[in-house]
């Protein structure tokens, strides 16, 4: 055989079966088929060069897409374009171009990488983002959002550059010290008026669904369930006044002002005997009241409350509380590290057993009781036991309550159902991490929010016969250029007809990749975002592949709008993604290819030196999907040495077919050719790609040997290259392509059925195991009798008895094996023999496993024996218990474990 090591052609190959697929249209998915499945990978946002990532990406969606199809589904495959973002507004910016020029170059140029890797996308499905026929549709699910009062306007922080006078997202906001990207003038936070979709309202049933998403990593699953945080817990009033001793220059003899009750949200109410003070956020409505009369407080609340600093900051107020338990009276602060949007915005403060309430409490020397003490060893259940000392630290623990009236001595959790029964103000209630989500984007390369500003009406949203409300010519300036486009917000109101102004905010580009996998469906429907219909029919996707960064905002606001759209739109599914695939980092020397740290290899290179089969089978064969691996260009060399040496074996084949005969041999490489398809089926089906290649890869070398060997027999040989080609097919299309045409077949190896197996894996486990088991015992009788040259080597398959005692023992409960074994009188005619071996049954009882059928045994050692043959260069004998007179061999032949034999 030639060495090919240096390769082959790989660009004319993958050319010629690029054009190939063109012309047969091969990856069109079309609009009558009835149930797709429907494999994505998560589009890119088109920067202009498709990086290692996107090609590991995209090569898993592709493989298993092109799998399915050889499966013999229809198959939908699609690829888009997340394409409005900062990035593109950026370098408009610098290059004095403008956004939408400069994305769709990036586009163009990605597009042609990706059709170079061979990717098979329906690209007549293609969506890209920032076109108006696309946008149009997030403002209309931004009215629908709207009329179903999923939309809310309300103030909130941004990052605000007083030089610039601009409005910076975070990623324009550079080091600790908080710099504006372009001024380095240090920024401030401004509060604006932004748009929310109400998320929250959703979070119970995103939450709960989390359960059955069981296609998904737990590790995701378990994400987004921290992100949206469910606490269970009880809401408690607590009454608040103005202190007696108040000295506001209001006068002698006032009637202190009374605030009713005030709620707090607690998740350990059983502490609230130690509740010794209570504290309110900045932005509290009693707060920002007490802030118009005391100086003391509006200081604080503008020029020191810093909720993201590391110590609690707070100021005391001239208000009092009521601990509804205790009757007591205590201070009421105002204080920072009480979170508006957390609970209530209220908090009862247990500085014995909650850390920041500790600290605080120590800072303004308030009094620290203990209540709760750790449940003791050997606790009755009820002997109220030693108060812990918590002067030092908080003990934050549940345990048993004292210093706590009648419910001292009951432990934690039984004591929060009996305070949530019996104080009169208290229920439970639930609290959530989980926020709603700020849209608003001050900049121009997003989805103008279809709202106009009227004076007399307030924001109006813009009427849907007057959608998309289109983005204006871009103008290069420091702010948002649509602040700049004056003829543009100018605008009449739709209800008034008066002078009004357009919303210059955009929407959060999360937006536009809640819905994308809708919008391939029917990507060109003029009426609606989506085609019901076929929607219902080919949705859920069902399998999604992407980075792990995306686990929790991107995948979380994907399951949000197809839950509104199932409520509101008819979609009848409540889960866009049946199974998840977060797939691993491509690193080199352990470290993630980034463009910061100067070591990204880039896919153009390979593709260019090695042909993009070689990129992808490198990458699918290095590890599986989930893991991280290293890039190696040792290992692309010899993946590419191998594709090249599988090109001369299929050409050799073809130019001159061997004539050898259907032997035992021929039978072996027969039945390693099913166990590798048996195994590949069952590796695609779970995306670890890997083994399955393994498994190919190990097919190829045993085809090597068995033409060393012997002439193979062509049927044989044809059938296990065949197979190799097949099962390549979907990681290395092109070469497969070539190979399969290079055998005579005619069409195309992506329309090819997918290769079948007469055996399952289980068998092919056995099998393989028992060849194994054999050659090694060969070896060790060799090595341990020291024997220099043997000349022939029996083996011998165990009497059929021992098989029928083996399912026996391996099927029977009754404590004495023995006994029953006997009971059987093919066994019991075996006298000594089957007791010996019923006591070595009954020894390793727990580990016995079913073996092949006595005549499978002996098949697969027969198809085997040349294996041996050519180890040892000994001739091999397969025998038959039967055949056998000496009584120490018979008693050494087990299933599964023959016994050997060997002459010198
Ligand atoms: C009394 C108490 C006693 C609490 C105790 C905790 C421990 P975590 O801390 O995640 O469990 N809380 C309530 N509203 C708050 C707000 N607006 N801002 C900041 N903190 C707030 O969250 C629940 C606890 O956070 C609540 O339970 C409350 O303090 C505090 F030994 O109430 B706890
Ligand atoms: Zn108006």
């Amino acid at each position: 055989m030639s060495d090919s090591d240096a390769g082959y052609d790989h660009a004319t190959v993958e050319r010629r079966w690029q054009e190939a697929w063109d012309e047969a249209e091969a990856y069109r998915t079309p609009d009558d088929v009835d149930d797709p499945t429907y494999v994505l990978g998560m589009y890119p946002y088109p920067s202009g060069k498709l990086h290692m990532g996107h090609v590991r990406n995209y090569t898993i969606t592709d493989a298993y897409a092109r799998y399915r199809r050889m499966r013999g589904d229809d198959v939908l495959h699609p690829m888009g374009w997340d394409a409005f973002g900062l990035p593109a507004e950026n370098a408009a910016k610098d290059r004095d171009t403008n956004p939408r020029d400069w994305t769709f170059d990036c586009i163009e140029t990605m597009r042609e990488q990706m059709d170079a890797m061979g990717f098979g996308y329906d690209w007549e499905r293609e969506v890209t983002t920032c076109t108006p026929e696309y946008y149009r549709w997030n403002q209309w699910l931004f009215s629908r959002f709207h009329d179903e009062g999923l939309v809310e306007r309300r103030d909130a922080d941004v990052n605000w550059c007083p030089e610039c006078e601009t409005v910076l997202a975070d990623e324009q906001v550079e080091g600790e010290a908080e710099l504006c990207w372009r001024c380095d003038t240090p920024v401030e936070t401004r509060e604006l008026e932004q748009w929310f979709l109400k998320i929250t309202e959703y979070a119970d049933a995103l939450l709960e669904a989390i359960d059955d998403l069981e296609g998904w990593p737990n590790s995701v699953r378990q994400m987004q369930r921290n992100w949206i945080g469910r606490q269970y817990g009880a809401e408690v009033d607590f009454e608040i006044s103005e202190a007696q001793r108040a000295s506001d220059g209001r006068g002698e003899g006032t009637e202190p002002r009374e605030y009713g009750p005030v709620t707090a949200f607690t998740t350990r109410l059983d502490t609230i005997y130690g509740a010794t003070f209570f504290a309110l956020a900045p932005d509290h409505p009693i707060s920002e009241e007490l802030a118009e009369e005391d100086e003391d407080v509006r200081h604080f609340i503008e020029h020191e409350a810093d909720p993201e600093g590391d110590e609690p900051n707070g100021v005391e107020t001239d208000l009092t509380a009521t601990n509804p338990v205790t009757g007591e009276e205590i201070p009421v602060y105002v204080a920072d590290f009480v979170l508006s949007d957390v609970g209530t915005g209220a908090l009862m403060a247990v500085p014995g057993h909650d850390e920041r309430d500790h600290a605080f409490a120590e800072k303004m020397g308030e009094e620290i009781v203990p209540v709760v003490a750790p449940e003791p060893e050997d606790w009755d259940g009820e002997t109220v036991p030693d108060a812990p000392d918590v002067s030092e630290a908080a003990f934050t623990d549940d345990g048993v309550l004292v210093n706590s009236g009648e419910y001292s001595g009951l432990d934690s959790e039984t004591a929060r159902e009996r305070l949530t029964e019996e104080i009169e103000s208290a229920e439970h209630a639930k609290q959530y991490q989980l926020r709603d989500w700020g849209i608003s984007r001050q900049r121009y390369w997003g989805t103008p929010i279809p709202v106009v500003h009227c004076e007399d009406c307030g924001p109006v949203l813009v009427p849907e016969e007057e959608l998309p409300v289109e983005l204006p010519e871009f103008i290069n300036t420091p702010g948002n250029p649509l602040d700049a486009a004056e003829e543009w917000k100018e605008t009449t109101c739709p209800e008034c007809g008066g002078p009004a102004e357009r919303e210059t905010d955009t929407m959060d580009t999360f937006v536009d990749s809640s819905w994308y996998f809708l919008r391939y469906v029917s990507p060109d429907l003029a009426e609606a975002p989506f085609d019901r219909e076929r929607a219902n029919d080919w949705m859920p996707v069902d399998q999604y592949v992407g980075g792990i960064e995306h686990a929790v905002m991107h995948l979380l606001y994907s399951r949000f709008f197809t839950k509104v759209l199932a409520d509101y739109e008819g979609l009848e599914h409540r889960e866009p993604f049946t199974n998840l695939l977060a797939q691993g980092m491509v690193q080199l020397e352990g470290e993630k290819m980034s463009k910061s740290k100067g070591n990204v290899v880039s896919p153009q290179r390979i593709v260019e030196e090695y042909g993009a089969d070689t990129a992808r089978l490198f990458m699918m064969q290095a590890a599986q999907p989930e893991r991280d691996f290293d890039w190696s260009e040792e290992g692309v060399r010899s993946t590419n040495a191998f594709l090249g040496r599988l090109k001369g074996m299929v050409e050799e084949y073809a130019t001159d077919r061997p004539a050898g005969v259907d032997d035992a041999v021929a039978s072996y490489v027969d039945a390693e050719i099913d166990a590798t398809i048996a195994i590949a089926d069952a590796e695609y089906d779970e995306l670890t790609f890997n083994e399955a290649l393994r498994e190919t890869q190990d097919l190829v070398g045993t085809l090597r040997q068995y033409a060393d060997y012997t002439e193979p027999h062509a049927e044989t040989y044809e059938r296990g290259l065949s197979a190799v080609v097949r099962l390549l097919a979907p990681v290395t299309p092109h070469l497969a392509e070539e190979l399969y045409d290079e055998l005579g077949n005619d069409g195309l190896v992506v329309d090819a059925d997918w290769p079948t197996a007469e055996i399952d894996r289980e068998s092919v486990r056995k099998r393989r195991q028992l060849v194994e088991n054999t050659r090694e015992d060969v070896r060790d009788i060799v090595e341990v009798a020291g024997i220099d040259d043997p000349t022939g080597i029996d083996v011998v398959v165990a009497p059929e008895w021992k098989y029928d005692a083996l399912e026996i023992a391996i099927d029977s409960d009754a404590e004495n094996l023995i006994g029953e074994l006997m009971q059987e009188p093919e066994i019991r005619e075996q006298g000594d023999a089957a007791a010996d071996y019923g006591q070595d049954l009954q020894a390793e009882r727990e580990a016995l496993e079913y073996t092949l059928e006595p005549d499978e045994e002996r098949e697969a050692l027969e198809a085997a024996a040349w294996l041996l043959e050519r180890e040892f260069d000994a001739s091999v004998r397969v025998i038959e218990a039967a055949e056998v007179e000496d009584d120490g061999v018979l008693k050494r032949a087990e299933p599964g474990r023959p016994a050997i034999e060997i002459d010198e």
